[in-house]
């Protein structure tokens, strides 16, 4: 099948088309819902894997996931009123002490872009910010448990503060519903393991693979 306008504009990162594209298809009527899923979300697969095969770098993603955030932003007021759920929730920051938020931002847009309802606590986060967040969401619709938390640190001085949170949570009985995923560059698997967080990974593309488990 011959790709779409607005899949072809996402993967090339043309935020002006995908914006036209997105009115011009809900004026004529196709339902928000089919752009998301046969074509918004085929398209940031399309990105995630042309990084993965080393096509596409950093910026690229972040062009493309610009793209898809503003269709996003289109789409979202007329997905709630459809009453369409999205795919999970989950809160997401740089720990306390690290200032860094270029991969952390890349994660969130590609998350908002895969269709997660994603809240940004930024930098520097405080460790009980993220699990008071957490329990914030869970109290406002606990049906729609599980919470993901997705901490980001660039500093071997600032990767302690993930135990701080994955601790916290446990202290706060909220692990059957909160699970944590860590990241960053001097992140590692072992450390995550290391400190009984539930995941880990080592890109934003894989990240919403990881995410997408979670709540599959
Ligand atoms: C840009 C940068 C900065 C910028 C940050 C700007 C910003 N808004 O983010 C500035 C200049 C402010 C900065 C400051 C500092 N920096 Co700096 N910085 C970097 C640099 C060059 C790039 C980081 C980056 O953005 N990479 C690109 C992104 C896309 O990659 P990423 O963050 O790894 O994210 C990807 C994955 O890791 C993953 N991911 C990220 N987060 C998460 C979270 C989850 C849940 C998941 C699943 C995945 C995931 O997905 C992302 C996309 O694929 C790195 C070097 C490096 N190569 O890492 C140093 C680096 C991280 N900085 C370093 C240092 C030391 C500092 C300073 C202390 C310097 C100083 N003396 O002032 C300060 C600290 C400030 C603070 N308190 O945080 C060191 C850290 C050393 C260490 N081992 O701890 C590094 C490694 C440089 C070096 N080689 O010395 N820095």
């Amino acid at each position: 099948m011959e790709p779409s306008t607005l899949f072809t504009a996402v993967v090339d990162g043309d935020t002006d088309l995908v914006l036209e594209e997105v009115r011009s298809m809900v004026a004529s009527g196709v339902r928000p819902e089919a752009i998301l899923q046969e074509h918004l979300l085929p398209a940031m697969e399309e990105v995630g894997r042309l990084y993965d095969e080393g096509d596409y770098f950093v910026p690229e993603l972040m062009i493309s996931s610009e793209a898809m955030k503003g269709a996003m932003e289109q789409l979202d007021p007329l997905l709630k009123a459809g009453g369409v759920q999205k795919l999970g929730r989950v809160v997401i920051g740089t720990v306390s002490g690290d200032m860094h938020d270029i991969g952390k931002n890349l994660v969130a847009a590609m998350l908002e872009g895969n269709g997660f309802d994603v809240t940004d606590l930024g930098v520097d986060v405080a460790p009980k910010r993220f699990v008071e967040t957490a329990r914030a969401l869970l109290d406002a619709a606990p049906e729609n448990a599980p919470v993901l938390i997705l901490l980001s640190a660039l500093l071997t001085t600032t990767m302690p503060q993930m135990k701080t949170v994955v601790e916290l949570v446990a202290a706060s009985g909220l692990k059957e519903k909160v699970r944590v995923l860590i990241g960053g560059a001097p992140v590692t698997q072992g450390y995550a393991d290391s400190i009984g967080a539930d995941g880990y990974s080592d890109s934003a593309y894989s990240a919403v693979k990881l995410a997408r488990g979670f709540f599959a």
